[in-house]
């Protein structure tokens, strides 16, 4: 499945290789959030439960990530420790990932890099918490995530709990759609905000099943229309922080991130820890609650491609 040129740079993780051999249900999940996206030990219990789920669905996952120089396409659990632990670790995106390992250095990869690492695997399922997008303030910062040029070129499914509420959802939006990037809301309307249900903004295309997403993405495969596409699966209501309550911790951080002039790509982390601070930890329960929930429904929309 490797690319030959690829081969030698690629670890493939055993119960990887042997589900894709067998054309068994696989997932990918990134590492950033690993690495940049929740402190430590409750990065490495998320990841931990994350595996645990798509694995009780009877799909096998595939952590992604760069160590010492390795393209990792699945993680041993001492591995996924020790780069939950690790406070080095680089974040990788398209234009960093090869950067990482001709250095033989250790990255966690963000949603960009994690397609690229699962398309070149052979793995079209991926779930994540959130991709990033376009920031509030894009038309002075010019700062827009790699991860929607990616989802323009990338044949992956994403599964995401929408774009992040710390971005501006109306541009994310905007851009994904002149890139041509389908946004599946999974049974809703409205786009959601990741840790809330909804958002003002109604979503692009809706879709209710896993089977539905998988034909959808088969189709477009058929029509040759390639890249990647975003399913927006809203947190389940019970573990939801609504969006007005979302609101003034948003804007702090942000006021924050302007006054300490954090630019690039400290822009994420720096957000999601003063939002992490800013509501007392309830903010990161309701991101390890999406990321499981998303971790399910991509388990099931791996099956539906596969079954
Ligand atoms: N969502 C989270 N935590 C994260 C990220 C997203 O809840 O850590 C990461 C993902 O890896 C995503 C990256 O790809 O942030 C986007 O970073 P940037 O905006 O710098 O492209
Ligand atoms: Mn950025």
């Amino acid at each position: 499945m490797i690319p030959h040129s690829a081969q030698a740079l690629v670890d493939i993780a055993q119960p990887v290789a042997d589900a894709l051999a067998a054309r068994k249900p696989v997932v990918a999940l990134e590492s950033t959030i690993i690495t940049h996206g929740m402190p430590y030990p409750q990065n490495d219990e998320m990841a931990a439960n994350v595996e645990a789920i798509i694995e009780a669905e009877g799909a096998v996952p595939a952590t992604i990530a760069v160590i010492d120089g390795r393209l990792k396409i699945g993680l041993t659990p001492q591995e996924r420790t020790t780069l939950a632990r690790t406070g080095e670790a680089m974040k990788l995106s398209r234009a960093d990932l090869a950067f990482a390992v001709s250095q033989r250095r250790t990255g966690g990869t963000t949603v960009a890099a994690t397609m690229i690492g699962a398309a070149l695997a052979g793995i079209t399922v991926f779930a994540t918490g959130g991709i990033g997008g376009v920031h509030k303030g894009a038309e002075t910062s010019f700062d827009i995530s790699a991860d929607l040029d990616e989802l323009a070129r990338t044949p992956v499914i994403v599964v995401s709990a929408g774009a992040k509420a710390i971005l501006d959802i109306d541009k994310t939006l905007e851009v994904l759609e002149s890139r041509s990037v389908p946004v599946v809301a999974y049974g809703s309307d409205t786009m959601p905000a990741f840790w809330s249900r909804r958002s003002p903004h109604p979503a692009p295309l809706r879709l209710d099943t896993p089977e539905a997403i998988a034909r959808f993405f088969k189709t477009r495969g058929a029509l040759g229309l390639g890249g990647g596409m975003l399913v927006a699966n809203p947190v389940p209501a019970e573990h939801e922080i609504p969006a007005d309550e979302m609101a003034g911790f948003i804007a702090a951080a942000q006021e924050a991130a302007e006054a300490e002039r954090v630019s690039g790509k400290a822009v994420t982390p720096f957000l999601l820890e003063r939002i992490l601070k800013l509501t007392d930890g309830r903010s990161l329960a309701t991101n390890i609650a999406l990321v499981e929930n998303n971790a399910r429904l991509a388990a099931r929309i791996a099956a539906a491609r596969t079954g």
